[in-house]
C-alpha cells in the first residue's frame, strides 16, 4: 500500500502498521509528513502474521533510500522492536489503542526494549508526534525540512495566542 503520494520523490519515511485496522490512525502521520514536504510509504506488515515479509522489508529499507521508520501496532506490539532488530535505521514506535487495555499493553510492549536495540516510543495513538519526530531527524541534514518544522511550530504557537486573545477579549 502506498502512503502519501502527494509528495514527489522516493519515500524517506517508511510507515509500517500491524493491521489495516491501524490505518486510519496512521494516515494522520503520512498526511503530516506530506504537509512537511516529506515523501513516505505505508505498508501493512504484521510481525506475527507475516514475519518473513517484515524481515525482507527491514533488510531492504535502508538500501531503498528510507531514512527513518515509523512502526505502529497494538496488543502484544512486537512490530517496532522486531523491525528495529533488523535494521540500523531509527525506528519510532506508535502504540495503538486497544479494545481492552486502552493501549497500555502496546505501550509497554514497545517502550520496554532491551538494551542495545532502541525504539523511540511516542504516546498511545500519537501518530502526529511520530511524524514530527521523523521530520526532526531528517531536518538534521535538510535545512528545508528544518524551515518547514519551524513554520509548523510558529503556526501552532500563533493559533494558541490568537485563540487566547479572542477568548479573553470577549470577557
Ligand atoms: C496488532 O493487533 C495490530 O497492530 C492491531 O493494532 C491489533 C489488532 O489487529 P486486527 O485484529 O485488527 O488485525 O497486530
Amino acid at each position: 500500500m502506498s502512503g502519501s503520494d502527494a509528495v514527489a520523490g522516493a519515500p524517506l519515511v517508511g510507515i509500517v502498521i500491524g493491521s489495516r485496522s491501524d490505518l486510519a490512525t496512521m494516515e494522520r502521520a503520512s498526511t503530516l509528513l506530506s504537509d512537511l514536504g516529506i515523501a513516505s510509504e505505508t505498508r501493512v506488515i504484521s510481525a506475527h502474521r507475516a514475519p518473513g515479509l517484515l524481515a525482507s522489508y527491514a533488510e531492504s529499507a535502508a538500501g531503498r533510500g528510507l531514512r527513518v521508520l515509523i512502526a505502529a501496532a497494538g496488543l502484544a506490539a512486537h512490530l517496532p522492536g522486531v523491525l528495529a532488530a533488523q535494521t540500523e535505521l531509527p525506528v519510532i514506535g506508535v502504540p495503538m489503542p486497544g479494545q481492552h487495555l486502552g493501549g497500555l499493553d502496546a505501550l509497554l510492549s514497545i517502550v520496554q526494549m532491551p538494551r542495545g536495540i532502541p525504539v523511540a516510543t511516542v504516546g498511545i495513538g500519537m501518530a502526529e508526534n511520530a511524524a514530527l519526530l521523523a521530520a526532526q531527524i531528517l531536518s538534521l541534514g535538510d535545512p528545508e525540512v528544518a524551515a518547514r518544522l519551524r513554520a509548523y511550530r510558529d503556526a501552532q504557537t500563533r493559533a494558541i495566542l490568537e485563540d487566547e486573545t479572542n477568548r479573553t477579549s470577549g470577557n
